[in-house]
């Protein structure tokens, strides 16, 4: 693996704030420089989260800006593209065409899909760390009703399976692109190939996030379209253990803007009844293909999402704490936390969301340790992930077994969270 010099934790502060430093555009950071151009949806969020206890309004900034790209629908897109750059990224605005739509927003150019609900999460992180509470408070009052209307989007439109919880519509939604947990539905697609690239080439996973997309765009981004005919649906564990964590402290910050918090609760018991329900077997929760009917064979990080719900009773906390420390995942790797169980077929170490370790899901996993009181196992974790960042510098992602990194380089994410995890 590749060796760094040991650094300090001041001299890896320093590292990670000149990486979002250059990755900042003025209203906010990019995933990484080349690769990832544009604002994306919980990319941004992370990156709120790490500012938060030393930097209020730079953390208000990156949420303001996202959520400029709210559509009227209430949705959240999960590209927000730079105007200047908008054909170094495919697909870009063109294959999305969001300027044709009347729901979009008129001063921002975005995507069509969203990506996982974290922004009332990292509101919440920004109120409860700021140095500057007023600053803070302001905050709150100005995000509060986009935050509702973007709960209220996913309670009714992405409602598909009517059990009270939120599907996605595109591998992209869950932010984990290439997780083995679509294999099934994208297999199930038929065989498609795009003239985009001007070869022939065999049928690919790309091909069919592509077709995927356009037919969505080609329905007018149509709700009753997604419910009717959409041929991806699946409600996801970490896309809506986020959510239910997101509701929680929305019904925390709601005195704040003058608003009555029981809504709040209401939606977040609606969503841990419909993950216990629909998505709970074997010990873990697994992601329910809906035009399938399936759950999906194979267990991955995502299944501990709902682990951040404080409401999550203590034998299923226990049950998912000893899958996570279990050889499956934690107990075979040296680097915390594999994206896929070691075991399944699908487990390849170098690839993506199906088997490197990310310091995002890494802090979503020690946040929700230490909503269940399980400091010991909380604290392991935040310096696994630290040892990670510090021996492989901030990568987009790491090999679990002997932490070197992998993907890009001076990834946001990677260097914000490795501020909150030094605090
Ligand atoms: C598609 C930006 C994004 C992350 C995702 C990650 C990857 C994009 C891609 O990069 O997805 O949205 O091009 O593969 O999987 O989590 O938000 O960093």
């Amino acid at each position: 693996m590749e060796a760094r010099p040991a650094v300090d934790d001041a001299a890896l502060g320093r590292e990670a704030w000149s990486v979002l430093d250059a990755n900042w555009t003025g209203s906010a950071t990019v995933p990484a420089p080349g690769l990832y151009p544009h604002q994306w949806n919980w990319d941004s969020t992370f990156v709120a989260i790490g500012l938060a206890r030393w930097d209020t309004r730079r953390a208000g900034t990156e949420l303001l800006s996202l959520l400029a790209g709210q559509w009227s629908t209430g949705m959240v897109p999960h590209i927000v593209f730079h105007p200047s750059h908008s054909d170094a990224y495919f697909p870009g605005p063109s294959v999305w065409r969001s300027q044709d739509h009347p729901a979009s927003p008129n001063k921002a150019i975005t995507s069509g899909l969203t990506q996982p609900p974290l922004q009332a999460l990292a509101l919440w992180w920004v109120w409860r760390h700021a140095a500057d509470r007023a600053e803070a408070a302001a905050l709150v009052r100005r995000l509060y009703p986009m935050l509702v209307a973007q709960h209220d989007y996913l309670a009714t439109t992405r409602d598909l399976g009517g059990g009270g919880l939120a599907a996605i519509v595109h591998p992209w939604e869950s932010g984990m692109d290439d997780s083995p947990v679509w294999d099934a539905p994208l297999g199930a697609l038929p065989a498609v190939r795009y003239a985009y690239r001007g070869e022939e080439l065999p049928d690919s996973h790309q091909d069919r996030y592509i077709w995927l997309a356009l037919r969505y765009r080609d329905s007018g981004y149509d709700g009753a379209y997604l419910r009717d005919e959409h041929p991806f649906a699946v409600e996801d564990p970490m896309f809506n253990g986020i959510w239910l964590a997101s509701c929680q402290v929305l019904a925390e910050l709601a005195p704040l803007a003058g608003a009555d918090p029981g809504p709040h609760r209401e939606a977040a018991e609606r969503i841990r009844a419909g993950v216990l329900e629909r998505l709970w077997a074997d010990g873990v929760f697994r992601a329910r293909d809906l035009r399938s009917g399936r759950l999906s064979p194979v267990c991955t990080v995502g299944g501990f999402g709902p682990m951040l719900d404080p409401g999550l009773s203590a034998d299923r906390v226990e049950k998912l704490v000893g899958v996570l420390e279990s050889p499956r995942f934690m107990g075979a790797a040296g680097y915390p936390v594999p994206s896929c169980e070691i075991r399944a077929p699908q487990f390849d170490r170098s690839c993506y969301w199906r088997g490197p370790s990310w310091v995002n899901t890494n802090w979503l996993l020690r946040r929700a340790l230490a909503v269940h009181g399980l400091t010991g196992p909380a604290g392991l974790l935040g310096a696994g992930t630290l040892r990670l960042v510090r021996q492989a510098g901030f990568r987009e992602c790491f090999d679990p077994f002997d932490g070197s990194g992998r993907g890009s380089r001076d990834f946001s994410w990677s260097a914000a969270l490795t501020l909150d995890l030094l605090a």
